[in-house]
């Protein structure tokens, strides 16, 4: 039994290291929200939003989460107690439709909370068997292809298991060229478009054939599962969905379609861990790999991202770098790292994240904070 008598929203703004690229556009310093949940027993619980700067990746961004956050969704939480964690999706999605990543950072911090007062991992409450996850890297959009070779080469020297390129017209089959031949054949690449290309691309984008790539990840538009259907006709590479899978319907329609032949799944967009969890359990019983997807999350999101991880069915390596690569400093401690040989451990043996906020580092971070009592 649940029952949250405070929540708060805070804002932070973290510097990335580097900007990150993709097609959709460059981000710089990470604005990220925060949801901190208190019990009546004054144990806290952390939820992260993956909502970004800009409607550019969904159509949602921060402030549209804080303010239907604020509105529409904290106040249904507050007071009344709650069954179980799976019991707080339907109560959230009465009523509002979508706004999945502000949905998302309540219901994952509903099963942190819950983990804590069970006294188990959030890893193990979520039903995760796996100790140790691959970990790939996604690397950003380059000027140039010597430069993106640089940074794989940089990448398969610190261990990692697959390195992602993201791609865009007038930035592809060169850029995979290049970097095919500074890895060598056997590193398993993929690409990832974020919805660039267009069906009429279909015949440049079989030129990325002949890569061996492992995947192909959302070549054309979100709402186009048809038109990927076609796509995939045309193409040796399988394709991964990533924005198109908001929930396990539209997984289950992709995959009948033959849309998709992976699928990316980002706990933090398609409404938290029930949802996630219902899109690895169809997956699996139908055989498609799934993976775990990243949004630039701090090590809260992180969390999250590797306990989900530890399901069975997540067998390919999942964006799940260690801190330093986005962050001078994280905001958790330990912060995340990485094996040699491109492993993150799942933390197991501490009840909830497995890892502490630095509540210091946050409040210095921290550029807008507000507060709902029951
Ligand atoms: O498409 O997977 C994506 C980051 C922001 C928005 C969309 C995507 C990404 C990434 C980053 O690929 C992965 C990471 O967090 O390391
Ligand atoms: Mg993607």
């Amino acid at each position: 039994m649940l029952e949250v008598r405070t929540v708060r929203l805070r804002e932070i703004r973290l510097p990335l290291r580097e900007p990150f690229r993709i097609s959709s556009g460059v981000t710089h310093d990470r604005r990220i929200l925060l949801v901190q949940l208190v019990d009546g027993n004054g144990r806290e619980a952390w939820g992260e939003c993956v909502a970004g700067e800009t409607p550019a990746y969904s159509a949602e961004t921060i402030d549209t989460a804080r303010l239907v956050l604020r509105e529409w969704l904290v106040p249904r939480l507050l007071g009344g107690p709650i069954a179980e964690p799976a019991a707080v999706s339907p109560m959230l999605d009465a009523g509002v439709r979508g706004h999945r990543m502000a949905k998302a950072a309540l219901e994952m911090a509903c099963w942190v909370l819950e983990a804590e007062c069970r006294g188990v991992a959030l890893a193990a409450l979520l039903g995760g068997t796996r100790e140790v996850i691959e970990v790939g890297i996604s690397l950003g959009i380059q000027p140039t292809p010597a430069d993106l070779a640089a940074r794989a080469t940089a990448a398969a020297a610190e261990g990692y298991r697959r390195i992602k390129l993201k791609i865009q017209p007038g930035a592809d089959v060169a850029f995979v060229e290049a970097v095919r031949a500074v890895v060598g054949p056997d590193l398993p690449l993929s690409v990832d478009a974020n919805a660039a290309y267009a069906l009429a691309d279909a015949a440049h984008l079989a030129r990325l054939d002949r890569f061996g790539l492992v995947m192909l990840e959302q070549p054309l538009d979100a709402d186009d599962l048809r038109r990927h259907a076609l796509l995939q006709r045309q193409l040796a590479t399988p394709l991964c969905l990533d924005e198109s899978i908001t929930s396990a319907a539209r997984a289950e329609d992709a995959l009948e379609l033959d849309s998709a032949r992976i699928v990316n799944v980002k706990p933090g967009r398609v409404g938290g861990f029930l949802a996630a969890r219902a899109i690895h359990d169809l997956c699996a019983r139908r055989g498609v790999p799934v993976w775990c997807g990243g949004m630039l999350e701090s090590g809260i999101g992180r969390a999250h991202n590797v306990a989900l991880a530890a399901l069975p069915n997540f067998t390919l390596p999942g964006d799940l770098s260690p801190s330093r690569r986005y962050w001078a400093r994280d905001i958790v401690s330990p912060e995340w790292t990485m094996s040699a040989d491109g492993r993150v451990a799942v933390p197991l043996t501490q009840p909830g994240l497995g890892v502490a906020v630095d509540l210091n580092r946050v409040d210095d971070l921290t550029v807008h904070l507000e507060e709902r009592h029951a």
